[in-house]
This record gives C-alpha cells, sequence and structure tokens, in this order.
C-alpha cells in the first residue's frame, strides 16, 4: 500500500512538473523578451521597481472594482427577485469614491516624486556631452570633463540591403552605429540634448533616460552606467522618414579604457585638417 502511494506521487510529481516546466521557461522567456531592459544604473533600477508597483497597484484596483461590479450583478439580479438599489445623493457613496482615489494618487505621488526630483537633478556631473538630432543621424560634444573637446558623428552602419530584405538581418539589426559613445563606468554623465532641424529625442532604455532634443532649446539628463557593456536606445520622437534608422549607441568602459580612447581621439583630431585648412587647400 505504501509502496503504492509513493508510486503515485511520485507519477503525479512527474506530471506536476512536465506542465508547470513549459509553462515557468515560456514565462521567463516571455518576460526576458517583453520585460523592460535589465537597469544599468541606480535610475532604472528605481523606475523598475516604481513600474512593476504601479503595475500591481492597477492590477489590484480593476480586480477589486470589477470583482463587485461582477459580482453585484450576479448576485442581486432581477430573477432573484432583487430590486435596484437606489445611492442617489448618498453622502457615504461620495465621499468614499473621492477619498479613495485621492488616496491612491497621493501614495503614487509620495513614491513617485523622489525618483523623478532625481531625474533632473544634473549637477555635479563629471563628464557633459551634447547630443544633438539631425535627420537623422546624432551629433555628439564632449563639453566638459575628460575628454572636452571630442566631437563626432554617429550614424547607422547597417547597411541598406538588408532593411530592404536583400540580405539576412544581422544580431545587431537598426542598433549598430559607426561611431559610439564612450563613458567611464562609475561616472556621473550629463547629457545636453538639442537638436538641429526637427524634434527628435534621447533615449537609452537600460540607463533610464529619455529626453526630447528640441530645436533652439537645450534640456538635459543624467546618467552613472555601473556595468561596463553597450547600451542601445533609439531616437523616440517621430522626425521623418529615416526615424527608425537614428539609433543611439553607448559603450561603457572602464576608467583605464576612457583615458585610451580619449587620447587616441585627441590624436585624430589633431592629425586631422580643419574646416579652415582645408577650404584653404582647395583655393
Ligand atoms: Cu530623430
Amino acid at each position: 500500500m505504501k509502496k503504492l502511494i509513493c508510486y503515485a506521487f511520485q507519477k503525479l510529481g512527474l506530471l506536476a512538473a512536465g506542465l508547470v516546466m513549459p509553462v515557468w521557461v515560456m514565462a521567463n522567456d516571455m518576460t526576458t523578451k517583453y520585460n523592460l531592459r535589465t537597469p544599468a544604473t541606480a535610475m532604472a533600477e528605481d523606475l523598475y521597481t516604481l513600474h512593476n508597483f504601479l503595475l500591481v497597484l492597477c492590477l489590484v484596483i480593476f480586480v477589486a472594482v470589477f470583482g463587485v461590479m461582477f459580482y453585484s450583478m450576479w448576485a442581486h439580479r432581477k430573477s432573484r427577485g432583487h430590486k435596484s438599489a437606489d445611492f442617489h445623493e448618498s453622502h457615504t457613496v461620495e465621499i468614499a469614491w473621492t477619498v479613495v482615489p485621492f488616496l491612491i494618487v497621493v501614495v503614487i505621488g509620495v513614491y513617485a516624486t523622489p525618483i523623478v526630483m532625481a531625474q533632473k537633478d544634473t549637477t555635479n556631473a563629471d563628464i557633459t556631452i551634447k547630443a544633438t538630432g539631425y535627420q537623422w543621424k546624432w551629433g555628439y560634444d564632449y563639453l566638459k570633463g575628460e575628454g572636452q573637446g571630442i566631437s563626432f558623428l554617429s550614424t547607422l552602419t547597417t547597411p541598406y540591403e538588408q532593411r530592404i530584405n536583400q540580405q539576412p538581418k544581422t544580431e545587431n539589426y537598426l542598433s549598430e552605429v559607426d561611431n559610439p559613445m564612450v563613458v567611464p563606468v562609475g561616472k556621473k554623465v550629463r547629457i545636453v540634448t538639442t537638436a538641429n532641424d526637427v524634434i527628435h529625442a534621447w533615449m537609452v532604455p537600460a540607463f533610464g533616460v529619455k529626453q526630447d532634443a528640441i530645436p533652439g532649446f537645450v534640456r538635459d539628463v543624467w546618467f552613472r552606467a555601473e556595468k561596463i557593456g553597450t547600451y542601445n536606445g533609439h531616437c523616440t520622437e517621430l522626425c521623418g522618414k529615416d526615424h527608425a534608422f537614428m539609433p543611439i549607441v553607448v559603450k561603457v568602459v572602464s576608467q583605464e579604457d576612457y583615458t585610451a580612447w580619449v587620447d587616441k581621439q585627441k590624436a585624430k583630431s589633431a592629425q586631422a585638417p580643419t574646416s579652415t585648412q582645408l577650404a584653404r587647400a582647395n583655393q
């Protein structure tokens, strides 16, 4: 008998594992595929937690409101002889549906406000970089800090043939550029955004950063990347026909690698003829 029970449990366990495992694997797969990017800054981490909190809060409100509604409709249906209740001018109901949403908004505000304030605090940056949106590329000018004076354009390198399905799409399809922005790990980087033609927006989801780049105006955001790696973003303001083809690539490197990169860039720009020299040579 004991053996039989053990056997039954074993089989049941296997059956449960067989059912649960594929669902678990699928759910895991879906989370990595459809979830927000893995945070690479404390700010992105905070935004991620805030997002999850709001999602659960919305779910609780949804279930509570629709639960009460459907239960009321089902339990007090006409066929059971119920008559419709009259809440007209009920102070209790009116106070409740004013106070409860107000408290919910206060809770969200108390949680979210410090995060929004921290996002706007661009003071004491180690490096300041201006990101200028062009139709359809990004221009980066290192304004302050180590690397000051470095300027370059960052353009998509995905071949046109891949876009029109004449070549197989590679792994970094539409997320690769000739000159990525390079920043050191652990340093506060302030990004000043502006644009040269129409409105663009500079966004790197893993950093929790998104800011419109508006012609004639200057806006700023900041991030402090905590992990070495390459991070992708895109222009997120519809800016014309090639809006989808002006990606953002940020390479976060160690302090030594950053210094080496700065030296290389400086040497390059010292060798390169200036625009005035080029103009004279053409005369
Ligand atoms: Cu754009």
